[in-house]
């Protein structure tokens, strides 16, 4: 996508909040598809219609757990129709029951895949540094019917991992984690993938690595793995036979035949998305109360979000005005994970003052835009964005007073 802003000096241009036109003609979407060798997977495609084997554990789909498997150094891969049903199987195989611990600053789906099964998640504040679960928060939450822990490794950063081991021990807790945005990336010099009872990967379309829809359960447990197994595939342990409860929770073969070809393409994703990464933070670097996130260096990552804090105060604009100056652009910037799961049906009226321990949380909601980033976007576009919320942040009483009307239209 290229800008309209063409030979204008994005520093001194109007902006479309104030009246200026719109920076893009196109909307610039956060999660736009990363997508590998188009020629690859269509051949793919064909060999696989001329196959006529589209689902059930087809070849494609062996060979993508095989691959993903082989790229965290797991010894399971059991591959998924998306991450959600993912977390279920998961959910449902480790015996979780009653009440689970986890965050509230997560996608719903964390919260949703217990509470499908009846199960309680009870949500533990975070650690403001890192975005993830707080181990410290954890042991208040636990009654005699907690039965595991899921961490959420978000943004594909890691949850203190040692930490949880050792609270999970300690209270005979299953220990698993949502690693649907970690894919790719390492901690303590380990692939996530590697930690806890398992971890559940994404493959959605809107992840560093893309399978269309997709999700997987990885483990180095041998009963865990043969039990999810089944359990996505209805409980049929060979022809006519059930042993188990089970699911539809089957990858296809067309999704594999993405996954895969998106694999080939990973070190390319990861190399675009660091690029990506430094443009903005040169862009942004010195902007008063706004800042990006970090990622540690010495490890694997896969700089899949570029995530900035807006702190009031600091900032001349709130977080919720600076999103919609960029949205008046046609930048669609996220406000992933706002409000959080704890002000969400149906967790918000079961748990109405869950709040009161949830200050990081809420602080945290509060602050937080995602903005675009994968091999959809060029890197002017991002001197582009980057020079709208520096010329933004210059006119603070212009953008609330533009806002105004749109307030009132809104009321
Ligand atoms: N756990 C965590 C921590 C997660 O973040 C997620 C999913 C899950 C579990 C569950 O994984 P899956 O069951 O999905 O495998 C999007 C994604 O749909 C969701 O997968 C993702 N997290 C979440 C963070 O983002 P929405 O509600 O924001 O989707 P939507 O439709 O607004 O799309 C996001 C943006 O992506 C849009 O701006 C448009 C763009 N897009 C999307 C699709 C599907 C495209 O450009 N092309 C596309 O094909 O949830």
């Amino acid at each position: 996508m290229t800008s309209t802003v063409g030979t204008i000096d994005p520093a001194t241009r109007r902006l479309a909040i104030v009246g200026g036109p719109p920076a893009f003609s196109e909307p610039l979407h956060v999660g736009r598809p990363n997508i590998g060798d188009r020629e690859r997977f269509l051949a793919r495609v064909n060999d696989m219609i001329d196959r006529r084997w589209f689902t059930n554990n087809g070849p494609l789909v062996i060979e993508f757990e095989r691959k993903v498997a082989e790229v965290i150094g797991v010894k399971h891969c059991v591959a998924m129709c998306n991450a959600t049903i993912a977390l279920e199987i998961a959910i449902r195989a480790l015996e979780l029951k009653g009440e689970v611990i986890m965050p509230s600053y997560t996608f719903v789906a964390t919260a949703h895949a217990l509470r499908w099964q009846e199960i309680t998640p009870v949500f533990a504040d975070i650690d403001p540094r890192t975005h993830n679960i707080d181990p410290a928060s954890i042991e208040r939450l636990i009654t005699p019917r907690t039965t595991g822990i899921i961490g959420v490794h978000v943004w594909g950063r890691p949850c203190d991992t040692a930490a949880l081991e050792v609270v999970a021990t300690r209270h005979g807790l299953k220990l698993m984690y949502d690693a649907a945005h970690a894919f790719g990336c390492s901690h303590a010099g380990r692939m996530i993938g590697t930690f806890g009872n398992c971890e559940v990967l994404s493959f959605h379309a809107t992840k560093f690595l893309n399978s269309f829809e997709g999700g997987a359960v990885v483990t180095n447990d041998d009963a865990l793995a043969a039990a999810l197994r089944l359990m996505r595939n209805f409980g049929f342990e060979g022809y006519d036979r059930v042993v188990y409860l089970g699911t539809n929770g089957k990858l296809t073969e067309i999704c594999a035949a993405m996954g895969l070809t998106s694999l080939e393409s990973m070190d390319n994703i990861v190399a675009t998305n660091k690029r990506n990464c430094d443009e903005y933070r040169k862009g942004l670097a010195g902007l008063p109360g706004v800042t990006m996130i970090s990622h540690n260096s010495a490890e694997r990552n896969n700089y899949q979000y570029v995530v900035v804090e807006v702190s009031p105060g600091a900032a001349p604009l709130t977080r919720d005005e600076l999103v919609a100056v960029l949205h008046a652009e046609n930048v669609l910037a996220r406000k992933y994970f706002w409000p959080g799961c704890h002000r969400m049906e149906p967790y918000r009226s079961l748990q109405p003052n869950a709040e009161l321990l949830l200050s990081e949380t809420e602080r945290l909601a509060a602050r937080v835009i995602v903005l675009p980033t994968g091999q959809a976007l060029a890197s002017d576009s991002i001197q582009v964005i980057c020079a709208t919320i520096r010329s933004a942040l210059l006119q603070p009483d212009a953008i609330r007073h533009a806002l105004v009307p749109a307030r009132r239209a809104g009321d």
